[in-house]
């Protein structure tokens, strides 16, 4: 152990313990596919890159997809579902996926760097829900950054939501066009923001240009980049409650999931609050479902690897959310 944190006894303090432990896992997107729940994950491994603000210790190269017994909670590996050298346009960095379901097909949604070493998001189709997924031999055109979250609305339209700052190349993608000076804000300007489009029919491309997905505050006014305990940095996800759509996302350096809500699934969203206190490891990401009549989250964190960043295990936990709609803070670790 090179740091002097107790984790036996964060271990035994958490309130959720790894899905999987013959492997490291991250960044769960979880849905139910005909009644069973499916997590897509990533796989991290030990590059052996070391830890830099671009990320590039997530050195992945392939997925597992992950499905959890309704009785015991157990979760069975169902073993590589796409590998970084099946895909032709992809280079390196398998980061956070997610996946979706339409007549029968499963689509596999993925972010990488392509050859020019720019984030990409690419999908993958395959017939079952576990894979394998044969990759569409380009990117979704026009897709940039990371984190892809795809959300089926009640009428049967498909939207994805994308973006993370820093390593997620959002700074130099400002206006939706690519400039590598670009760089953060100021800490007094509106923070950068994810985007969002709907999906074409087929569920390979967008539909549409992708706009920008606003996360206001109590006045309507946009967060900014210097409030860093709210403002967007990566992990989107979407999900309707009670008829309205609920935009939850990472805070990054501050180590929050938060959550907004919006009328629309295109937003504007307006901050609601935070899920989910900080986890061992620095980064946080989640996503939520609803299983078996609960409301569950899908996060990580690094205890199981003793604290190694690019080293995570998926967990999941019940949430509840209050009268007027509000979710319960989880803190992932009780009181000694
Ligand atoms: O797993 C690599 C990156 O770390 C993800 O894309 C981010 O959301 C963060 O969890």
């Amino acid at each position: 152990m090179s740091d002097s944190t107790d984790y036996t006894s964060l271990a035994q303090r958490a309130i959720s313990q790894p899905l999987v432990t013959h492997i490291y896992t991250a960044d769960p997107s979880a849905h139910v596919f005909d009644g069973k729940l499916y997590i897509y994950p990533s796989h991290d491994i030990d590059a052996g890159i070391p830890f830099n603000d671009n990320g590039d210790h997530f050195g992945m190269e392939d997925y597992h997809v992950l499905s959890v017994d309704e009785n015991t909670l157990e979760a069975t590996d169902h073993g590589v579902a796409l590998h970084v050298k099946d895909v032709p346009w992809a280079s390196r960095q398998m980061w956070a996926p997610d996946a979706a379901e339409k007549d029968g097909k499963y689509y596999f949604y993925f972010p990488a760097r392509d050859q020019d070493q720019m984030f990409r998001i690419g999908v993958a189709v395959g017939d079952s829900p576990v894979g394998p997924f044969t990759p569409q031999p380009e990117y979704i055109k026009g897709s940039y950054s990371i984190d892809p979250a795809v959300f089926k609305d009640d009428d049967g339209s498909y939207y994805m939501y994308v973006g993370g700052i820093w390593g997620g190349q959002l700074p130099q993608h400002r206006n939706h066009q690519w400039d590598a000076k670009n760089e953060l804000p100021a800490k007094n300007e509106p923070a950068l923001r994810p985007y969002v489009a709907k999906l074409t029919d087929d569920l390979l491309e967008f539909a549409e240009p992708t706009r920008y997905v606003d996360i206001v505050d109590e006045n309507g006014d946009l967060l900014l980049e210097g409030d860093t305990d709210r403002r967007f940095f990566e992990a989107s996800w979407m999900h309707k409650y009670n008829g309205k759509y609920y935009f939850s996302y990472s805070t990054g350096d501050s180590h929050y999931i938060c959550y907004a809500i919006g009328e629309s699934p295109y937003g504007p969203f307006t901050y609601a609050g935070r899920i989910l206190e900080p986890v061992i490891g620095w980064t946080t990401h989640h996503s939520i479902a609803q299983w078996q009549g609960k409301w569950w989250l899908f996060y990580h964190d690094s205890i199981l690897s003793e604290g190694v960043t690019h080293l995570r295990s998926v967990k999941m936990t019940e949430i509840t959310y209050d009268a007027a709609g509000r979710i319960q803070l989880l803190r992932p670790y009780r009181e000694e």
